[in-house]
């Protein structure tokens, strides 16, 4: 029994140890080869729609890490399994060693954009992993049934794991500020729209670090600006690759828009609102000269995930950018660094391509990109949606004058206007906030005069079609959530 436990330490030592040297090596091969980050992307890729939606569901932005977390807990127990069975039989050791680093070089080298160095951080580690393991069980066990486990070598393993993983890690995230870049003023200034500063209200312009985020990318891309190259190909008349500083020395305009995503619930905060700065689309793909039939752009990032957009909506006069910078600064990493689409009216998932490195013209008829793949809409305009900030759901306002607010948005149609109900009563009209495009949502606010007792708070937009958002309960999946938004309070 003390065998087979100073067996498990020495798998879960060894383990370890190929994990710290991997994540040493991927310093200078890239992030995303490091194994733990590449069989998780590849889970993120191979995890059926059902599971992912379960997973953003139940862990909402935290998701990532529950799926390393979850990856994680899988390891451990295998390398526990793999260091009681060394002791007993070495070679079946060895060769589970082996199996864990086949799994991790297959997913590393078969991740989007992966060349043959992505083979090198888990080669090395198993190597490294494999050499610990052998020192830990050099000598045969007294009673001649497999081997001694050395408690030095173990803990040799466990410290070189320590060592490496943590330089790794650390000078990994050293890296991983925004290059310093300068970006030039706008020739085209965004009109900017008023706040209703009301409390608890959502502000108009959402501040970078409340952005939401969205993707599939486990380690955020890390671009290096002046290496950075945009593609525009496939069916052009001409084909072009432009620098960062290229497109920095184009005229660029800056926007205020509203951008959402697909998988935002009934009442949900998966939308936000910034000023973009970027290059209009509509310009550069006129120079490169979009063939006939060329119905779709496919843009790429540079971890391979790819978004689809009708090519009529980046040509149609809307302000679809290549955005570079995001309330007055460069993109941040997380939202796209150094080049990112941004096109109103579409969900992200068809037009919001972040770490962009490029522009494919094609056709609906030729290419499914990511989550058209995965079973969602190839179409996706954005539906009318209203959503109650305040009060929160279950609170306890004081009964007499209560504010309730929110916001709405139609891109594209704008919103025309937005009614509240207590109770199922009559549809009251509230006070909308002025804005300057229809790109963006809309703040409203109306005054409640509560009395005591339990309520429910409802809300409905009416774009300005005069189309009144459906009542009409539907999930995300495939092009986007329906219904009203219904808030219960209890007045006191
Ligand atoms: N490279 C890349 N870009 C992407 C995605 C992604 O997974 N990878 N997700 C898209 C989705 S679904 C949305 S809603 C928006 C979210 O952008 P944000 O994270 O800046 O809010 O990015 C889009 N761009
Ligand atoms: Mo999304």
């Amino acid at each position: 029994m003390r065998k087979q436990l100073t067996g498990a330490w020495a798998g879960v030592g060894c383990a370890a140890l190929a994990l710290g040297v991997a994540e040493l090596v991927s310093l200078l091969t890239g992030s995303r080869t490091s194994p733990l980050v590449a069989v998780g992307g590849a889970v993120v890729d191979a995890t059926p729609e059902w599971a992912k939606e379960f997973a953003i569901r139940t862990f909402g932005e935290n998701d990532k890490l529950a799926l390393l977390i979850g990856t994680g807990t899988i390891l451990f127990v295998f390398a526990v399994v793999l260091g009681i069975v060394a002791v007993r039989w070495p070679r079946l050791g060895y060769a589970g060693l082996a199996l864990f680093g086949l799994l991790g070089l297959a997913a590393a080298v078969t991740r989007p954009g992966a060349g043959p160095v992505a083979a090198l951080p888990t080669l090395v580690g198993v190597v490294a992993a494999g050499f610990a393991l052998r020192y830990s069980l050099r000598t045969p066990a007294a009673d001649g049934v497999g081997r001694n486990v050395d408690r030095r070598g173990v803990l040799l393993a466990f410290g070189a794991a320590a060592v490496t993983g943590g330089a790794g890690f650390t000078l990994a995230r050293r890296n991983s500020g925004v290059p310093k870049v300068t970006l030039p003023k706008p020739v085209s200034p965004a009109a900017v729209a008023p706040d209703l500063g009301i409390p608890e209200l959502t502000t108009f312009v959402t501040p970078n670090k409340d952005f939401y985020r969205v993707d599939t990318a486990l380690v955020v891309p890390r671009i290096d600006p002046d290496g950075y190259r945009l593609k525009i190909k496939g069916r052009v008349g001409k084909p072009m690759t432009l620098t960062y500083q290229d497109l920095l020395d184009r005229p660029l305009v800056e926007r205020e828009i509203t951008l959402t995503c697909v998988s935002n619930e009934v009442g949900g905060e998966l939308a936000g609102t910034a000023r973009w700065l970027g290059v209009p689309l509509n310009e550069l793909l006129k120079e490169a000269g979009p063939q006939a039939g060329a119905d779709q752009v496919v843009s790429r990032s540079s971890d391979g995930w790819t978004a689809g957009t009708p090519t009529s909506a980046l040509m149609d006069g809307r302000d679809a950018l290549l955005a570079v910078g995001m309330n007055g600064e460069p993109l941040p990493l997380e939202h796209g660094f150094p080049v990112r689409m941004i096109v109103p009216g579409l969900y992200g998932y068809v037009s919001a391509t972040k770490w962009l490195v490029e522009l494919e013209l094609s056709s609906f008829t030729d290419f499914d990109p990511y989550w058209v793949k995965r079973g969602w809409a190839e179409q996706a305009p954005i539906k009318t949606f209203s959503r109650i900030d305040t009060p929160r759901p279950l609170s306890r306002p004081k009964s007499g004058m209560v504010t309730v607010a929110g916001v709405a948005w139609a891109q594209r149609r704008g919103i025309d206007r937005v009614e509240v109900r207590v109770d199922g009563g009559a549809w009251q009209e509230t006070t909308l906030g002025t804005v300057v495009s229809t790109d963006t949502w809309r703040q409203w606010a109306w005054r409640w005069d509560a009395t005591p007792g339990r309520h429910t708070l409802e809300v409905r937009a009416t774009d300005r079609t005069g189309a009144v958002q459906p009542e009409e309960r539907r999930t995300p999946f495939p092009d986007g959530a329906t219904g009203w938004h219904s808030v219960v309070v209890t007045a006191g």
